[in-house]
């Protein structure tokens, strides 16, 4: 089955079996226990709502088929996600983490989980040959996001892992700012995936949802296992959002390719604009790999302005049809400031080293008319 009928119908077949509804669309199960009519035996299979729920399970099994996974698990948020991976660890552990990720991830590495005995080291590894020094005898995880958030960067995964591989170091990726239409990291030998699916796989600014997806048997059971010890399991309702956004993500992803390379081509050559961090662009460092391990470039695109911070506050505050919000990946256009809003909890000094400057924009484009979002952009440049 090709992705965009994957998208459709993994999880949402109808149960066309005597008794069953023939609904097309997986109904919400909201009932959060499940009675069974023996006591050591869960008839239906079944038992309580955290450990296991069809409508959840319905949309795992959506989300193992868009990755080429196995086993997928979802989580309340991709936070949560986030965490139930790093509980596979012990006390000791190191994690060699890219240098420019999600400012919340850096924060919940930093600020939350050295706390409990990890250690963390954040690198730039876009050159896969300059892993060797930065892995510790400890080292358990290689942690990447490709691209970057919010400068874009890319990993070469196949060649990361391949190194993992070798050294007995498993590889994560984050893999929401792709999203499995674009890359698939499975494929490429990443031992697990993650995503937030608040992003490109729900879509629509309505649920915030997280997921993990993985190939082997024995990591799945760990991660399942911790899914239901831990408890962040994603609701029932959250679900059937979730699944209802993945429906259209293949015609989503082509729109967002295609209206993120028209504000590309706007932006490189405005005047005001100074650069443009973009995978597509050929004089981007990672466009040969993002070129190999992507089939599009995505909708996320970085720049910055000619000028100071104020100019480029003035520049988000002009703006009348794309909105100054956190978040990404969703239909809607949005724009923000990362170093006062999704960096904003990175010391200013660890966001000079990777070079995520006070003056950079990012921006997601979404679906709207091209000509719209483009004017937006023309007419808040014409402001400063
Ligand atoms: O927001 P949440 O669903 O918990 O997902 C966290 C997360 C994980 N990984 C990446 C690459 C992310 O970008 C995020 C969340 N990011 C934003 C909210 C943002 O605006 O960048």
């Amino acid at each position: 089955m090709k992705f965009a009928t994957k998208a459709i119908h993994v999880g949402n077949e109808p149960n066309l079996k005597e008794g069953g509804s023939g609904d097309v669309v997986m109904p919400i199960h909201l009932s959060t226990t499940f009675a069974r009519s023996k006591v050591d035996e869960p008839t239906a299979g079944y038992e309580y709502s955290r450990s296991g729920n069809p409508t959840r399970y319905a949309l795992e099994a959506n989300l193992a088929a868009l990755e080429n996974g196995k086993y997928a698990f979802a989580f309340a948020s991709g936070l949560a996600a986030i965490t139930n991976i790093l509980l596979l660890l012990h006390m000791g552990d190191h994690v060699l983490c890219i240098d420019d990720v999600y400012g919340g991830t850096r924060r919940l590495f930093t600020k939350v989980l050295l706390n409990f005995g990890l250690a963390f080291t954040f690198a730039d590894f876009t050159k896969a040959q300059d892993l060797q020094e930065h892995v510790q005898a400890n080292s358990k995880i290689i942690w990447i996001e490709t691209p970057t958030n919010p400068l874009l960067k890319i990993v070469d995964i196949a060649s990361v892992c391949k190194f993992a591989r070798k050294k007995g170091i498993l590889t994560v990726v984050d893999n929401t700012f792709a999203s499995p239409y674009l890359q698939q990291p499975l494929s490429l030998g990443a031992d697990i995936v993650v995503h937030s699916l608040t992003k490109y796989i729900g879509g629509h600014s309505d649920a915030v949802a997280g997921c993990v997806v993985v190939h082997d048997q024995t990591l799945a059971e760990r991660i399942k296992f911790l899914q239901n010890a831990v408890g962040a399991i994603l609701s029932p309702f959250d679900c059937y959002q979730v699944l209802k956004g993945i429906k259209t993500l293949a015609v989503r992803m082509e729109r967002h390719n295609q209206n993120a390379q028209k504000v590309v081509a706007f932006l490189s050559t405005h005047k005001k604009v100074k650069k443009v961090y973009y995978p597509g662009l050929e004089s981007h460092k990672g466009h040969s790999i993002a070129k190999k391990q992507m089939t599009g470039f995505g909708g996320m695109v970085s720049f910055e302005l000619v000028g100071d911070c104020q100019k480029t506050i003035r520049f988000l505050q002009s703006l009348k049809i794309i909105s100054i919000a956190e978040s990404l990946g969703v239909v809607e256009s949005l724009i923000e400031h990362p170093a006062s809003m999704t960096h904003a909890s990175i010391p200013k000094e660890e966001r000079a080293k990777i070079g995520l400057t006070d003056t950079l924009i990012r921006i997601s484009v979404g679906i709207e008319d091209e000509q719209d979002i483009l004017e937006d952009i023309a007419q808040g440049l014409e402001k400063i």
